[in-house]
């Protein structure tokens, strides 16, 4: 059992997927994940919190594994009964799924912060993990493209991501404010280490790092910052990331990824498959572990995950 407290940034499933791999090898209450809303949007007046939703069910183990968003054991009347009455049906909610969007939305123009609303879920859901939005105001990727400007859901879901990438925009990350939880947490006193998910390196993490005075917290904490490539072989394990590197010029590789962190990371986890770039990851002055990182199971998610641990004890005892 591990000792200490440990941060992970996360955007959707990958992100989701380690950090139920670290929550069961943690001591119960040590881990928090501060999560993107950069991904968040208002659809038919709800207010959806995709990567929240995403890393609250993968916690609580009610997330649905087939579609890889939203809950377990779904049904679909709702989308049916949408459709019946000639409204958009391009992004899918649940049944179940609708409930925690109207409760969400519900509480909002009540003036409830997304960030104790989101505790309520995960109390009442059943995870002592603390899942912190990164901002409880609003952020919103843009998506700079081929044809225009698009924000992120209507590219990523009605468009498939399909348009060419040149660019994003996080409107609103001027005046949003880094979650002040997710700020106490990088300056625990117990902290043991500071994973960054392997997650899309532009749209899941870049919003994090880019709310003022998140990625400059970072560069002084004393525990190693830990960051998981979401590329494997040339390809992301999920989502669009590999198809945006290749599209902003960027060769896809786990190499690329680390560049991307290389002035906050002390160590980079590639998968075994990857071996080849540990060299030159390392002449960037990043230390490497090569492991296996495809989560298809809890044993690998937790294997993982104790790996990674065993990885931060190591970068740490080197830098005492
Ligand atoms: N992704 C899809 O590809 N199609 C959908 O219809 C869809 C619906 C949806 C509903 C609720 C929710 O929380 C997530 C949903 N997602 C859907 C996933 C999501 O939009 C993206 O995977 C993330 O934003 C990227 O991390």
């Amino acid at each position: 059992m591990a000792i200490g407290s440990v941060v992970a940034l996360a955007g959707g499933v990958g992100g989701a997927k380690l950090t139920q791999g670290l929550a069961a090898v943690l001591e119960s209450g040590k881990l928090t994940v501060v999560v993107n809303t950069a991904d968040d949007f208002e659809h038919l007046g709800l207010y959806i919190c995709p990567d929240l939703d995403t890393v609250m069910y993968t916690l609580c183990g009610l997330n649905n594994l087939e579609a890889g968003w939203g809950l377990e054991l779904e049904s679909w009347n709702f989308m049916e009964a949408l459709q019946e009455i000639g409204s958009e049906t391009w992004f899918r909610l649940g049944d179940r799924d609708l409930a925690t969007h109207v409760q969400r939305t519900y509480r909002m123009h009540a003036n409830d912060k997304l960030s104790d609303i989101t505790a309520d879920f995960c109390s009442t859901m059943g995870t002592d993990v603390r899942v912190l939005p990164m901002s409880d105001d609003p952020v919103r990727t843009i998506v700079d493209t081929d044809i225009g400007p698009i924000p992120f859901q209507e590219y990523f879901v009605r468009l498939g991501c399909s348009p060419k990438v040149c660019g994003f925009e996080f409107e609103g990350i001027q005046t949003a404010v880094f979650n002040p939880l997710a700020s106490e947490s990088f300056n625990a006193q117990d902290l043991r280490a500071v994973i960054i998910c392997p997650s899309n390196p532009y749209v899941s993490i870049a919003p994090i790092l880019s709310l003022a005075g998140a990625r400059n917290q970072l560069r002084n904490i004393a525990a190693p910052i830990i960051a998981v490539s979401p590329i494997v072989d040339g390809q992301a394990i999920k989502g669009p990331a590999a198809k945006m590197m290749r599209e902003l010029g960027c060769n896809p590789s786990a190499l690329s990824v680390a560049q991307e962190y290389r002035d906050i990371v002390d160590g980079f986890v590639i998968d075994n498959k990857d071996a080849a770039e540990a060299r030159q990851i390392e002449e960037m002055g990043q230390r490497v572990l090569v492991t296996d990182t495809i989560m298809t199971s809890i044993t690998v998610k937790k294997r993982l995950a104790n790996n990674i641990m065993d990885f931060a004890n190591e970068i740490q005892a080197r830098n005492i």
